[in-house]
């Protein structure tokens, strides 16, 4: 392909002195941290859009299919590195900024995360577009541009507090803004009918505009765009309001547009439940559909041929109004018959559940949804009537009870319904879709969840990286499953060693940056045992406390014996609104508070809470963790990433069998994973018993002392109530079996203690799993969609 030569540093260096100079307006004299690496960024994005021209022409050309993938979340991180990663530009970036005296890894830090999203189902996105750029497969992201992405979480006195984040606040150099590429959007009005056809005439109207981040692949073989839009008002400014000197209502049709793409909801797993929502949901969704109708027009005259050019990709349900919309667009403005319309949209559009959460199946009350998109509401209709017709005897549909329910409808609207894992994929066909999947047995399919190598182990983890390249090669970049090879290396004189000095550098650095950054001084020849996730009860956090919990109690009783040294470490935030897992967050900073100033413990057990979880603190936690945390109650986590990534990295993984953790023991085999808990469907056994948890707190004394010391207000010595309602919770309604499975966690916990115990054991089980994660590349979760589901094929030779 084509594309700028392979550059010498003497070109780089010329090139960061340019942008410099003529793109910051700076001499190199007073330049700062920022017009460094803005001139940097730019001097890579220069080399990034060579690729993507390159691609998109290509694109044009072949007019293969392309993948469209709809998602209200793309957790990108910081892109920076990526890019120049991805570019192999390692060396004569860091060479040139060396020139000027400036240091290289200084700058990749000053970038600001792009944190337009909340957690795993948005990271997964990010993910996924490295993979679709590395395999070639011709794709665009679509998204929001949110002013504001997820909140910046500090503590004060141990309390989450959230403050607006501002990512846009300094220019942002990797988007290209698109003034030519906006659509008009409408809300609300009437549905009318004029001469037997059916037209909407919404009552307000806003505009989508394009940005365009190009996402280049590895070694810049392939680049895609990731599209976002922007809420713009279609009048922004009244000079005769302004004239009259009412200068506020001048501008209030741009402040009401823009607040449509000003937030990312801070919600996880959970309905927002807000008009705004909604809006923000068909705002994104309808200017999409416009744009990929657009391009298909470009170039066709038969809107049949639409499912052989366009594979659709709905990631949860938050883009669902994306199948109505095409619909209406083709029966209502193309006049194709209902039916004809709902079968090509059937064959574009494919869904993504990623989670069976009840609270988190978003429904939508049908008065709200009627106000603000009121033809879509008879389409949906329409659809549970032609699902109807075609299977009488089903008894649900997607509206009902007052309610659309997104689920249902994506479910009916699509080609393909997807899990994120084998178990998930599985409880999905029993669960939520068990009747639509009697009645479509062929449209659910499994796609495992993976992550992408290049950020979650070449670039977070260089030593550990430059370790495998020197033994088996660096192909493993792009085909994870060559780390198979490793395995022999293992059995080879000094390996081991090695590997375990790459571990123990990494958590040097970590705690060089706990110490900078926090002040807090971790010991590093203790065990680092992380959780790092969202806050929430299933995912059980208060599981891990209250065992460490109860394990400071043990030290406490004989100070002297012989503990296995650990320091505990978490981050994460949890939703604005959500009480429980905010005082889960306080009691783990107010029990670290106590344990870390005692003298009979501190040297074996430090507990830190590390705040304002992002992409990039994952990037310096997960290459300096010993032991991974994935414990949620089994049957509550769809999938999983975090673990997966940790296990790539050498991190053995305590967990239960639920989600991605069943395959993640299955390929690094089950002599390499520390596992614990009650299965699915004992999960669901046990919780028919009225007095599980009481059964399980009588029958461990252990656990029973924690509970106890909760109550006791040992931890919040000011306030000695506060956690009580913890401890009740779990001891009369534990919905998430805490209690019932901690005694097996305590045991699991010391089984890993014990192997901690024998260093040349650990490493060759942390080094297994290294080689067997091959598996848990995005790349081939990728191949995966685009064989299984869109039936979409790599443009590079
Ligand atoms: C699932 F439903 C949701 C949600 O709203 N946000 C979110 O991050 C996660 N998820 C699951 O909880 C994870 O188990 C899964 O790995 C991830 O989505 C990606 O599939």
């Amino acid at each position: 392909m084509a594309g700028k030569a392979p550059t010498s540093s003497q070109d780089f260096r010329h090139a960061l002195l340019q942008h410099l100079t003529y793109t910051m307006g700076k001499d190199p004299e007073h330049a700062q941290f920022f017009d460094w690496r803005m001139a940097l960024s730019h001097a890579v994005r220069d080399r990034i859009v060579d690729h993507w021209v390159a691609s998109t022409r290509k694109t044009y050309e072949q007019d293969g299919k392309r993948v469209y993938y709809l998602s209200m979340e793309f957790l990108i991180g910081r892109l920076l590195e990526d890019g120049i990663v991805n570019l192999g530009l390692a060396e004569e970036a860091k060479e040139a900024l060396d020139s000027f005296g400036q240091d290289y890894r200084t700058i990749l830090m000053d970038e600001p995360d792009a944190a337009l999203g909340n957690g795993g189902l948005g990271r997964l996105a990010a993910c996924f577009l490295d993979s679709l750029s590395t395999i070639g497969c011709p794709a665009y992201g679509y998204g929001i541009r949110y002013e504001n992405g997820l909140f910046k979480q500090s503590f004060v006195d141990g309390r989450q507090v959230e403050a607006a984040e501002t990512w846009l606040q300094e220019p942002h150099p990797w988007e290209f803004e698109r003034p030519e590429v906006r659509f008009t959007l409408g809300f609300g009005g009437d549905v009318i009918s004029e001469n037997g056809k059916t037209i909407w005439k919404p009552s307000e109207l806003i505009q989508a505009e394009a940005f365009d981040t190009p996402i280049v692949g590895w070694q810049g073989r392939w680049a895609n765009t990731l599209r976002l839009w922007a809420g713009r008002a279609v009048d922004p400014f009244d000079l005769g309001l302004f004239n009259s000197g009412d200068f506020a209502a001048a501008s209030e049709h741009e402040a009401l547009a823009r607040s449509i793409s000003r937030v990312l909801y801070p919600e996880d797993s959970n309905e927002a439940g807000k008009e705004l929502r909604l809006k923000q949901e068909y705002f994104f969704s309808a200017a999409s559909i416009r744009d990929i109708l657009r391009r298909f027009d470009s170039k066709h005259d038969d809107i049949r041929l639409l499912p052989t050019k366009v594979a659709i990709q709905s990631n949860d349900t938050h883009p669902a109004i994306a199948g109505p919309e095409l619909l209406r667009i083709l029966h209502d403005e193309r006049g194709l018959s209902f039916e004809e319309a709902f079968d090509i949209t059937h064959h574009c559009m494919n869904y993504t559940n990623h989670t069976l959460l009840p609270e988190a199946l978003e429904r939508w009350d049908e008065r709200l949804f009627g106000r603000l998109l009121p033809r879509h509401l008879q389409i949906i209709d329409r659809i549970d009537d032609a699902h109807y017709k075609a299977h009488p005897h089903r008894t649900l549909s997607a509206r009902s009870d007052g309610q659309v329910k997104m689920g249902e409808l994506s479910f009916m609207v699509s080609n393909r319904v997807n899990g994120v894992s084998a178990l998930h994929t599985d409880l999905m066909k029993k669960t939520v879709f068990k009747e639509l999947n009697a009645l479509h047995p062929e449209r659910i399919v499994n796609e495992t969840n993976g992550v992408t190598p290049r950020r979650w182990l070449h670039s977070c983890n260089p030593k550990l990286s430059s370790l495998i390249t020197e033994t088996i090669g660096d192909e493993w970049v792009a085909d994870l499953e060559q780390l198979k090879k490793l395995e022999p290396a293992i059995e080879e004189a000094g390996w081991l060693e090695r590997f375990t000095q790459v571990k123990t550098d990494n958590k040097a650095a970590l705690c060089d940056y706990v110490s900078k950054a926090h002040g807090i001084n971790l010991n590093p020849e203790a065990m680092f045992d992380i959780q790092i996730k969202r806050m929430h009860e299933y995912k059980r956090q208060h599981l891990n406390i209250l065992e460490t919990i109860a394990h400071w109690l043990e030290i406490k009783d004989n100070p002297s014996a012989d503990w296995v040294p650990r320091v505990k470490l978490f981050a994460g935030k949890a939703a604005q609104g959500y009480y429980f897992a905010k005082d889960i967050i306080r009691l783990i900073n107010d029990f670290a508070k106590v344990a870390n100033a005692d003298v009979d413990t501190r040297d074996v057990l430090q507990v830190v809470f590390l705040p304002n979880y992002n992409v990039t603190l994952a990037e310096r936690l997960i290459p300096a963790a010993d032991l991974s945390e994935q414990i949620s109650t089994a049957g509550k986590e769809a999938s999983g990433t975090g673990n997966m990534k940790f296990a790539l990295n050498g991190a053995l993984t305590i967990g239960t069998l639920d989600g991605a953790n069943v395959e993640i023991r299955e390929q690094v085999g089950a002599d390499n994973f520390f596992l614990f808990g009650m299965l699915a469907d004992e999960v669901m056994q046990r919780r028919m018993m009225h007095d599980h948890a009481q059964q399980a707190i009588n029958a461990d004394p252990r656990l029973a002392r924690a509970l106890d010391a909760l109550r006791s207000g040992r931890f919040s010595p000011e306030d000695p109530g506060r956690y009580t309602h913890i401890a009740d919770n779990l001891t009369w309604s534990d919905y998430f079996l805490v209690c019932s499975d901690f005694t097996d966690y305590w045991r699991a916990q010391r089984e890993v203690d014990q192997v901690y115990t024998e260093p040349q054991k650990w490493a060759k089980m942390a080094a297994l799993n290294v080689a067997r994660s091959g598996w848990f590349s995005s790349d081939r979760t990728i191949r995966g969609y685009m064989c299984d589901i869109w039936e979409a094929k790599s443009l590079i030779p």
